[in-house]
């Protein structure tokens, strides 16, 4: 395809992952203690109110335009672990115990002639390290290095260990983009 010369444009979006513990009645039977969602978001702002903490994060744009399908590399003991998301919203959500590095690839749709994009991202599920003078909780005795609040002092607060959110903004910057995907980038 014909490209246009000396234009570039760019699509701000977020990628990463949103975490939750949980529920006792979740856990039982399970090793499992998280559920995560990764995905590929818009970066613009997304419309408020939205109650599901999963969805506090990025845009809700539809990026199917240029996007045409996300895969995410799971760690190998998932189930399937090559998940490939063909529609949006492009994200996979599981649970687990842990984390790893999930290799996120962006197929762009045919008419852009882009190679794929590849990210790697670290799933987060713990918020630490957190600040340890904030969050570090005092003991009766007091242990070396923890700090106790002087007497009459209100306690120190608990750390906050769910939601966990971790997302990466990035520009997909498109150098002179074919014909035919910059008529579809322009329109949005
Ligand atoms: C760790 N290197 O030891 C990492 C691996 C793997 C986490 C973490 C459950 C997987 C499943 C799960 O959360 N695995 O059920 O298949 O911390």
């Amino acid at each position: 395809q014909k490209r246009v010369r000396g234009v570039t444009v760019a699509r701000p979006i977020i990628y990463g992952n949103s975490t939750v513990l949980l529920t006792e009645e979740e856990r039982v039977g399970t090793d499992h203690t998280h559920r995560w969602t990764v995905g590929v978001r818009s970066a613009a702002s997304p419309a408020l109110p939205n109650p599901h903490p999963s969805q506090q994060i990025g845009g809700a744009d539809d990026l199917s335009y240029m996007i045409k399908k996300v895969t995410f590399k799971l760690y190998e003991t998932y189930k399937n672990p090559l998940r490939s998301i063909e529609q949006p919203p492009f994200e996979v959500t599981e649970t687990g115990w842990g984390e790893f590095d999930i290799i996120i690839k962006v197929f762009f749709v045919p008419e852009a002639n882009e190679k794929p994009l590849t990210f790697n991202h670290h799933l987060k599920l713990h918020p630490w390290p957190v600040d340890p003078i904030l969050y570090a909780q005092p003991t009766a005795t007091g242990e070396p290095g923890m700090p106790v609040p002087p007497d009459g002092a209100a306690p120190l607060p608990a750390p906050v260990l769910s939601p966990v959110h971790s997302w990466q903004y990035e520009e997909l910057v498109f150098t002179e983009p074919t014909e035919a995907f910059y008529a579809t980038l322009l329109e949005h």
